[in-house]
């Protein structure tokens, strides 16, 4: 008979064994999205080095305005070098080191530019530690800091970053409320404290008006103050406001902000989740009433299951990602908007965009139950990516996820989130991951480091 003693060494082979395989298993996913990420830069490279986006049917060049303001080198800079393209990183510092320039008489979407642009600078000097970066953060920064010029607080939509010229009254509380982890660093890397207070009085000042509910609604005079829609939900023009509450919290330790979280998320709860038929969903309901209005969800509220994470709530978070992959499943590739009580797609609402946020849901949950079920959803999304939205110069959108017909875009994001999230996931099943628990990832999923880690 075999000793004990030996049985226990044979079966704790067998176990180390099947692990390494698997985690091998799980480095090959992240080297072939790795492999992606570089099939798409070097065709951006190729063919729109100048520009802001190449597009990935025709390959030809994209800019958003009259002149690059660097999407793509800017947004894709901190993915290049986690996943260890440091030459590729390098060129993209050296060109904006020498070419970037914010004195341009364009009048441009202050969200956009800080997530992508701001929060892209920053996480790329916390990697590099060039400061000629951390320059280039806060002079862009600089030039959008007219857009708080309201007596409430609120930050306009759009500002011209040559005249300073402010626009768009009627803002939401995503672009009202999306500035205090890029601004927050900011304050903490320059020692300016301004830029910290900017973002924080607008948070506050969109807390002070939410309903006797605790809910906000979906679009707002910053002029005024006055609610101009008070449907309230976790979608496009409201999701980000939530996530940088909890987000903002855990990255300055600022109370004010966890204090301000805990009283939206029962309201939450209460109000906008729905157990149906077909799971767990967040949908629409009057801020004021608290009637439910829609039973709508998409493909942009498939972040909210990383911010329930972060939040504790990891039934939630578990329940809800299931629901956003039976959404993703419905076509293998998720709309814009579904109806989820009919498990339908809203008319008009039939694009995928190559949005991330499921994908980074999915990262967040492994991170906290290494369960293998979120690297299987990881690698399903993976395969039909490649399979539907793959083209000669790229990634391309999907006009409409019935018929796949694919549309001539693919927006930043897809680097700076969608790769990024999907390489994150893979690569957290390996051991040497990247270390989730020092970060904090902005909206746009640029990594800042946790001020109090002492590192
Ligand atoms: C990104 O630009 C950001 O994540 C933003 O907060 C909303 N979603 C898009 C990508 O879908």
């Amino acid at each position: 008979m075999m000793k004990a003693s030996k049985l226990w060494v044979i079966l704790l082979i067998n176990f180390l064994g099947t692990f390494t395989c698997e985690a091998q298993s799980w480095q090959s996913m992240a080297d072939s999205v790795k492999k992606e990420y570089l099939f798409c830069w070097d065709n951006y490279k190729k063919l729109a080095w100048g520009f802001d986006e190449v597009k990935p049917i025709s390959g030809q060049p994209f800019n958003w305005y009259a002149s690059t303001l660097y999407m793509d080198k800017i947004d894709a800079l901190d993915g290049l070098y986690m996943m260890g393209f440091k030459n590729e990183g390098n060129e993209v510092v050296k060109d904006l080191v020498k070419n970037a320039n914010w004195d341009k008489d364009i009048s441009v979407s202050a969200f956009e530019f800080n997530i992508r642009l701001v929060g892209g600078l920053l996480a790329s000097y916390e990697i590099t530690k060039n400061k000629q970066l951390l320059t280039l953060a806060k002079t862009l920064a600089d030039r959008l800091i007219p857009v708080f010029s309201t007596t409430t607080g609120m930050p306009y939509r759009f500002v011209n970053l040559k005249t300073g010229e402010v626009k768009g009254a009627i803002s939401n509380p995503a672009e009202i409320g999306t500035y205090i982890i890029e601004w927050g660093t900011l304050s903490r890397l320059t020692g300016d404290k301004k830029y910290y207070g900017y973002a924080k009085r607008a948070l506050v000042a969109l807390f002070n008006r939410r309903s006797t509910l605790n809910l906000v609604g979906e679009s707002i005079n910053v002029e005024t103050g006055k609610w101009t829609s008070t449907s309230s939900h976790v979608s496009g023009g409201i999701d980000s406001y939530y996530e940088y509450l909890i987000k903002g919290w855990l990255l300055f330790k600022d109370e004010d902000l966890k204090n301000m979280w805990q009283v939206y998320k029962p309201a939450l709860d209460k109000y906008l989740l729905d157990k149906v038929a077909s799971g767990w969903w967040y949908g629409y309901a009057d801020m004021n009433t608290g009637m439910r209005t829609q039973t709508y969800y998409g493909a942009l509220d498939a972040f909210y299951p990383a911010v329930l994470v972060l939040s504790g709530d990891l039934q939630g978070a578990q329940q809800l990602e299931q629901s956003c992959f039976a959404m993703w499943n419905l076509h293998h590739l998720e709309p814009e908007v579904i109806d989820y009580k009919k498990m339908e797609v809203v008319k008009g609402a039939e694009a995928y965009a190559l949005r991330p946020e499921i994908i980074e849901s999915a990262y967040y949950l492994f991170t906290r139950t290494h369960d293998k079920k979120y690297l299987e959803m990881g690698k399903k999304i993976f395969n039909d990516l490649k399979l539907y939205c793959k083209d000669s110069f790229g990634y391309a959108e999907v006009s409409d996820v019935l018929t796949k017909k694919k549309g001539d875009r693919e927006h930043s994001f897809f680097f700076a989130e969608t790769l990024k999230y999907l390489y994150l996931l893979f690569d957290a099943a390996t051991p040497k991951h990247f270390q989730f628990d020092d970060y904090i990832f902005n909206t746009e999923a640029h990594p800042m480091k946790k001020q109090f880690t002492g590192k």
